[in-house]
């Protein structure tokens, strides 16, 4: 509780300078005031109005929203458009030669991409993949390293109407065939080899190890781009090479017009139940989100530079790499490496290198640097920064001050951006012309987006009281469904509990006396490590799946660099192991966790016990799992426990 109660009394603020406020898209609070004016007073004039601005439509929409299957909304329903178009063809005619994608590799060199170019290599690839049978509607996963090449393949399946699912490139093989198999999909589009941090990780031979039992029946072909000169083993008739596969092909590829609600992509993420949902996003309400975050949050401005660090693997990635910075027409930085490789400097490097002007990080990156070298910054140019954003996790007040004077200089705004995988775009954030920013606050909703915190009725609770999050309209850029789960979709994000009409974003938090929101965190068993959302239960799911588990329960604890950290409480089928017998199974289970899910899972800390702390009827409690994992003393009453003698077993880490 350490972090949330420093951000609680946290009362620093910081007006947003006249110079910023002068030249912003949104300026000052009659700006901010008067588009939240306009969405209250005609909520479907307001979203029509934009989306007729912003988006360039083959045909135009008539109806704005369509609620008549509520909680299954509509938007925009009977316009036709092109998302692919949209990113790159319009701006064809006045910016051919701007850059849109400044490739910073691996290992420092970097390469230019202008639209001209990023048009015909989306198209060429477009073609390819229609030579292999992909049509409109048929889903491709791209498991690709940070190059600029999977934003073409993104791009190329929007391009063509095929639905994308892109799997992180930390994922396993499990992982992979999961997604894979709950997708049926046609083609999966991967890499060689990925190169980070001056290593090279193989991705082909993941993809090989999931398609090897024959399980993923529906694949039919494996585009491989060829990253490093690492020859991999091809599979005679299934295995392509990228190169090949574009070679003769036309640049130019006709965009597939579709329906705004034709599905963009399947992006899956954790929840609390279960295997990973498949977030399912629409083409025209998404790209709306994308592009008014761009110009509202993130200030856009053609001369612009751009830098997301996120990967495309995750949200983050892909509204604000893939889409959102590539609609607005702007020039964009695509980092390969890690923030670490080849020192703590490298974000500030590459900064001064490329003149950037706008920075999107996550809070654990932040952390990281700091602990590293938080003097680096000094040692590099960053006068050309004017705009700091983060996302994924509730930010320190300590780490946010850091950004803000020793990487900002006092000068730059912090948008702290919260938003989810399923709201496609940020929700809640200050737009930094008009909003007055406090360390550790997402601050207010974005006009048009209606926040409310309620109780467990669904009732809006008192200024300063907590309670659960909620979005209480439709908005543009929401998820309309979970891949192939109407009911679960139902059932998690628009609970009967809360009256079948709220948007329950799992997240709890509170509002201060000006309306700020201060994010608590997650009120399910959902773990954010480094920003990364985890399921307890997957990773409890993947101890259990190894023969010599019989019960596992996860839990997270707090950690300084992480945000929160895995804690595996673990009961074996035979006797609990001590001494170097415990070191042993302990560090089998952590590579085991990794090969399941993926290294991001990998708990740091392993507990063995002759079994959980359960109540007589048989419910594990979680709550001391916590305590113990913290390593604080239980205090509170455990004679409802069937077995209070574990605890003492599970205070101890391996
Ligand atoms: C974009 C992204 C979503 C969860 C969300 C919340 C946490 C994200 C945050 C934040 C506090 C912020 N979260 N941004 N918490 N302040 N600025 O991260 O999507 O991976 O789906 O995670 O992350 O708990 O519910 P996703």
């Amino acid at each position: 509780m350490a972090a949330i109660e420093s951000v609680l009394k946290e009362n620093r603020v910081f007006e947003p300078s006249e110079d910023f406020k002068a030249h912003a898209n949104v300026s000052g609070m009659e700006g901010y005031n008067a588009l939240c004016e306009k969405a209250n007073q005609d909520y479907e004039g307001f979203w029509g109005e934009l989306a007729q601005e912003l988006i360039t439509w083959k045909k135009p929409f008539t109806q704005v929203l369509d609620e008549s299957r509520a909680p299954f909304y509509k938007w925009f329903a009977d316009g036709v458009l092109n998302i692919s178009y949209n990113s790159i063809d319009r701006h064809l005619a006045d910016k051919a030669n701007k850059t849109a994608i400044i490739y910073e590799k691996d290992d420092g060199s970097s390469e230019n991409i202008t639209y001209q170019q990023l048009y015909e290599r989306v198209c060429r690839f477009a073609n390819g993949l229609k030579s292999l049978g992909v049509q409109k509607g048929d889903r491709v996963v791209i498991y690709m390293p940070m190059v600029p090449d999977a934003v073409v393949a993104m791009q190329a399946c929007a391009r063509i109407g095929a639905i994308h699912s892109v799997v992180f490139g930390g994922f396993s093989s499990g992982a992979v065939k999961d997604r894979v198999q709950d997708a049926a999909a046609k083609v999966i589009v991967t890499a060689n080899e990925s190169v980070r941090g001056g290593k090279n990780t193989p991705l082909k031979a993941t993809v090989d190890e999931a398609l090897k039992d024959g399980d993923c029946t529906s694949v039919e072909k494996v585009v491989v781009f060829k990253r490093t000169a690492t020859e991999v083993p091809f599979t005679e008739g299934r295995d392509i090479w990228w190169d090949d596969l574009i070679a003769g092909q036309a640049a130019e590829c006709e965009p597939e017009w579709v329906d705004a609600e034709h599905p963009l992509f399947i992006l899956y993420t954790s929840g609390s139940t279960g295997k990973p949902k498949g977030v399912q996003h629409s083409t025209g309400g998404y790209l709306l989100g994308a592009m008014v975050s761009m110009k509202w949050v993130f200030d856009y401005k053609p001369d612009d530079v751009y830098w997301c660090t996120a990967d495309v693997g995750w949200i983050t990635g892909h509204t604000y790499i893939a889409y959102g910075p590539l609609a607005v027409g702007a020039t964009q930085v695509v980092f390969e490496g890690v923030p670490t490789y080849p020192d703590a400097g490298r974000f500030w490097q590459a900064i001064e290198k490329h003149k950037v002007t706008t920075f999107y990080t996550a809070p654990t990156a932040i952390r990281s640097l700091i602990k590293l070298g938080a003097d680096l910054p000094k040692q590099y140019d960053l006068s050309s920064l004017r705009l700091l954003g983060t996302v994924g996790e509730p930010i320190n007040p300590e780490a946010w001050m850091w950004y803000y004077e020793v990487v900002g200089g006092g000068r730059c705004p912090i948008v702290d951006t919260w938003w989810q995988t399923e709201t496609g775009s940020n929700m809640i954030a200050p737009l930094p012309g008009a909003v007055a920013i406090k360390p550790g606050s997402c601050t207010l909703p974005l006009p048009g987006i209606m926040v409310d915190i309620v109780d467990e009725s669904g009732a809006s609770v008192d200024q300063s009281n907590g309670g659960f999050l909620v979005i209480s309209r439709p908005f543009p850029s929401l998820l309309r469904t979970i891949w192939n789960d109407d009911a679960r979709f139902q059932a998690t994000y628009f609970p009967e509990e809360l009256g079948g009409k709220l948007y329950l974003a799992g997240d709890s938090a509170h509002r201060d006396e000006k309306g700020y929101v201060w994010i608590m965190g997650r009120i399910d068993d959902v773990l954010n490590v480094s920003g990364h959302r985890l399921g307890t239960m997957e990773i409890e799911s993947a101890l259990v799946a190894n023969p010599l588990v019989a019960e596992a329960a996860v839990v997270g604890k707090p950690h300084d660099v992480k945000g929160e950290a895995v804690v595996a409480f673990v009961i074996l089928k035979g006797d609990r192991p001590e001494g170097e017998d415990a070191k042993r199974i302990a560090q089998e289970l952590k590579t085991w966790v990794a090969h399941e899910i993926g290294k991001i899972a990998q708990p740091d800390d392993i507990r063995f016990g002759d079994n959980l702390p359960k109540t007589r009827s048989g419910k594990i409690m979680r709550r001391l799992l916590r305590t113990l994992a913290k390593g604080e003393e239980i205090t509170t009453d455990t004679s409802t426990l069937e077995n209070p003698q574990v605890l003492d077993q599970l205070k101890h880490s391996v």
